[in-house]
């Protein structure tokens, strides 16, 4: 019953401690408590658990000194710990009984907890995956990000059917998973100037000082003890900062510049692929890397090492080129404060880091100013520079005489002003450049890479595929299935879920009859989840008999959110223009879209105001409601995910080809036993490999074909009448303002009459062809059930265990290890 230095965890313990803590940590009283206190005094409850299994970890590692790995991302989308950290525990049927006892539903605690939304989509969800990996396989990796007071923006649908956004105050109560850290802060220097000194060094003085102070949140890993840190700097004004003024009697100053220093870390940039230029996310960027770097060399000092041991102790990845400026600190860090030599510290700076290149999309590559670089951060402008020289000289004396190639590796890009150009900075400062699935990998090395891929060879530049937990995304989303898998495979959950590949074992059942059916009803109740759900909230009925087509995913041109509402009008319009009886022999089929757009993105804004308004008409129309159903879940969240991914039946995955570096919800949907419809692009490749094309519905044109295409289209036009008159009826029927105002929507229409950058006229036909097969393997439902078990059984590569692994291998050269 009583572990060693573990807590109790028998029943009566459980309730004893929730009880505890209702009474002293929340000073209410146990007899009039609501879902929320509930929730809060098991969270805490569950907390103390974690505590100890952190410290009992974090001391373990400061005892072996295994070389460690730490995950810089700008942004974490963590979504919920409760669950996660019960089911991680293996203490859930325990808490649920204990507040079963209390009077409570385990259920309805889970839902009090708030999203922890500190990120956009893709890139920030991963990170999320990669750390309960980590943990999970006992590897000592840290994450570092930033601890906004506000995450992603909440999203709120106007009576017009547009998007309106709210801050997200995701710590208006208290938040019981992150532990403050009053006693580890740094300093971090803004402005000022740098005075050049011999040997490469320098000075930096004067400008402004804002502490960093550090937020930990536990990383429970799944059944063992580890618990690693996810470590989250918050801004605050420096002590005695504001004396100065205040001794002047000039309040208004003193609170101005606490302000300012308290804003670096006050919301999260709700851009995702685009946007840069502003002083303040170069700031947020500096604040995070400094006071991340600093923690670093600090726990590397404690070792008592040669500082040319530095890179045997620490990797460093980089989640995008967000983090890049951490090379140039580092550099500034040897050079100007550790006395290292320059091309000495240049040596372990390149061996220290790793860079994931996450987007090949021209727009989204991040460029700085110098202007705002050299006035905010004087002495990483030098280093900049400096390090430019580097290239110059190998470039120079690889290819001599190439100045247009020099030009475009430069770091710096020519122009009123001149622009860094943070990804060749990214490059060249580290180890190693990877992509994210193997096509994006390769389109890294052949468009955005290239040059650097000559220079250095191609052994620099490789590929690790994403991944997802199953730990969250099967067992925490769809217990049902996970139970179902388990007594299936007699197999513990515990092997499955950490070695995904065991999933293949269901192939042998996909022909069993009896286990078909048991499939197919989990599937029906995950489709009532949802509609629950949805009733709930939203007050909409859904036809839980239909087919369940979603698409989900943060709102952009490129994903082609316009392709899917183009074709359920076209839907529609087919629908009317039948007979009563030949829609009978329709299979009904629901769409459901989610997902938010930047707040600046006027067209992907508009994407989202033509789905909501499409839908009600559809929804509104008594000929084809049986048939075809249509709704915009509004505030797409990890939690939202957690409920609609389960439900699909099929999920669309449409980006223009070599536009998606990969994609990590259709790994998600496919582990739930959803088919895909979707382009030949990014990680739909892999996952086709894997399950076969037959369980696959691929259509559009292949990446080699887009260049080409784009290039006819700018200089060849040829009108949608004449492309595809189908697709321009569509537009048409919007135009002249069936769905509401046409006018409207003109500059989205435009975007396809016009450029039609991301080709959906080209795409169109094939599309609507891959649609209407997809409505005929549904109708042979035994069919659709066997292919739906076989791509579960697939799945076992898009596991993030399997990610994680080759990064600690091929990468950080890391190993695990564990307490005891
Ligand atoms: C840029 C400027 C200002 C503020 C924010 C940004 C920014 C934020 C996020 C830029 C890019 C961001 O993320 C890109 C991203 O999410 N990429 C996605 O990464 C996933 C994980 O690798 C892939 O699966 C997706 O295909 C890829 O689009």
């Amino acid at each position: 019953k009583t572990s060693m230095r573990g807590l109790d965890t028998d029943i009566p313990s459980i309730t004893k401690s929730i009880v505890g803590h209702v009474q002293t940590s929340l000073a209410q009283q146990a007899h009039n408590l609501d879902d929320l206190g509930a929730y809060q005094a098991a969270a805490l409850s569950v907390r103390d658990n974690l505590i100890l299994n952190w410290n009992e970890t974090q001391m373990h590692y400061t005892r072996k000194e295994p070389k460690r790995a730490y995950y810089l991302s700008l942004e974490f989308l963590m979504g919920r710990t409760l669950d996660n950290a019960l089911l991680n525990l293996g203490l859930k049927p325990k808490y649920d009984d204990s507040i079963s006892q209390l009077g409570f539903r385990l259920e309805d605690l889970l839902e009090q907890e708030r999203d922890a939304a500190l990120g956009n989509g893709g890139l920030g969800r991963l990170a999320a995956c990669y750390l309960d990996s980590s943990a999970s396989q006992e590897l000592p990796v840290w994450g570092y990000g930033l601890r906004y007071k506000y995450g992603i923006f909440q999203q709120l649908i106007a009576p017009d059917g547009s998007q309106l956004e709210a801050p997200d105050p995701w710590l208006e109560h208290d938040n019981p998973w992150e532990l403050p850290r009053l006693d580890v802060t740094y300093e971090v220097r803004f402005y000022g100037h740098s005075e050049r000194l011999d040997n490469m060094k320098a000075v930096w003085s004067g400008g402004q000082e804002v502490l960093a102070m550090a937020y930990d949140t536990m990383i429970p890993g799944y059944e063992t003890k580890s618990t690693n840190n996810l470590r989250l700097w918050e801004s605050k004004p420096k002590r005695g900062f504001d004396l100065q003024s205040f001794n002047a009697g000039d309040y208004e100053r003193a609170v101005e510049s606490s302000n300012s220093a308290a804003a670096i870390t006050s919301v999260l940039y709700p851009n995702d692929h685009t946007t840069f230029g502003k002083e303040l996310r170069l700031k947020q960027q500096y604040f995070w890397t400094a006071a991340s770097l600093a923690d670093i060399m600090r726990r590397f000092k404690n070792l008592g090492k040669p500082i040319s041991e530095f890179p045997d102790y620490v990797a460093i990845q980089l989640n995008d080129t967000h983090p890049t400026l951490a090379i140039p600190e580092l550099m500034r860090i040897f050079v100007d404060e550790e006395d290292v030599p320059w091309d000495a510290a240049w040596q372990l700076v390149t061996n220290t880091f790793f860079f994931t290149n996450h987007t090949v999309l021209p727009e989204a590559l991040e460029k700085w100013p110098v202007p705002l670089m050299q006035n905010l951060l004087p002495r990483h402008m030098q280093i900049i520079f400096d390090i430019t020289e580097i290239v110059v000289s190998v470039v120079e004396k690889k290819f001599p005489g190439d100045r247009e190639r020099l030009a475009r590796m430069s770091l710096i890009e020519e122009g009123y002003p001149q622009n860094i150009r943070m990804a060749n900075l990214a490059c060249i400062g580290t180890r190693k450049v990877n992509g994210v699935a193997e096509l994006h990998s390769e389109l890294v090395r052949l468009t955005i890479m290239k040059d650097f891929v000559d220079l250095y060879g191609v052994s620099k530049f490789s590929n690790v595929t994403n991944g997802i937990t199953p730990r969250r995304w099967l067992d925490q989303c769809n217990p049902r299935l996970s139970n179902l898998i388990s007594e299936t495979l007699k197999l513990p959950k515990a092997v499955f879920l950490k070695d995904l590949y065991k999933l293949e074992g269901l192939l042998q059942f996909a022909d069993d009859p009896a286990f078909q059916k048991k499939w197919a009803a989990v599937k029906q109740s995950n489709k009532e989840r949802l509609a629950q759900h949805v009733q709930t909230t939203l007050g909409l009925k859904i036809n839980t008999h239909a087919m369940f087509d979603v698409q989900i995913k943060r709102l952009h041109e490129y994903k082609r959110q316009t392709l899917n509402i183009m074709g359920v009008i076209h839907r529609y319009l087919t629908l009317k223009d039948m007979t009563p009886a030949e829609r009978k022999k329709v299979n009904p089929k629901v769409v459901l879209f989610a997902g938010k757009a930047a707040p600046g993105y006027y067209v992907a804004k508009l994407t989202i105001r033509l789905i909501v308004n499409v839908a009600r008409i559809i929804n509104a129309d008594a000929d084809t409601k049986d048939y075809l159903q249509l709704y915009f879940l509004p505030d797409y969240s990890v939690s939202l995910a957690e409920v609609l991914i389960p439900a699909s039946d099929i999920s669309q995955h449409i980006s223009t080809a070599g536009t998606e570096a990969s994609g990590t919800s259709n790994m998600k949907f496919c582990l739930n036993g959803g088919l895909l419809v979707g382009t030949v692009d990014g990680a739909n490749i892999e996952i086709a490999e894997e399950v076969g094309e037959q369980n696959v519905f691929f259509f559009g044109h292949l990446t080699p074909a887009v260049e080409d295409l784009r290039y006819k289209h700018m200089y060849h036009p040829v009108p949608v009448e004449q492309k595809c008159p189908p697709l321009a009826r569509v537009l048409n029927e919007v135009s002249a303002g069936r769905f509401g105002d046409g006018g409207v929507y003109e500059p989205l229409l435009n975007t396809i009459r016009q450029h039609d950058y991301y080709l959906l006229t080209e795409d169109f036909d094939s599309y609507i062809q891959a649609l209407k097969l997809v409505d005929e393997a549904y109708q042979d439902r035994t069919e659709w059930i066997k292919k739906s078990i076989r791509t579960t059984a697939k799945m076992g590569k898009f596991s993030s265990d399997r990610a994680i692994q080759d990064y600690a291998q091929e990468y950080w050269n890391i190993e695990s290890t564990k307490p005891e």
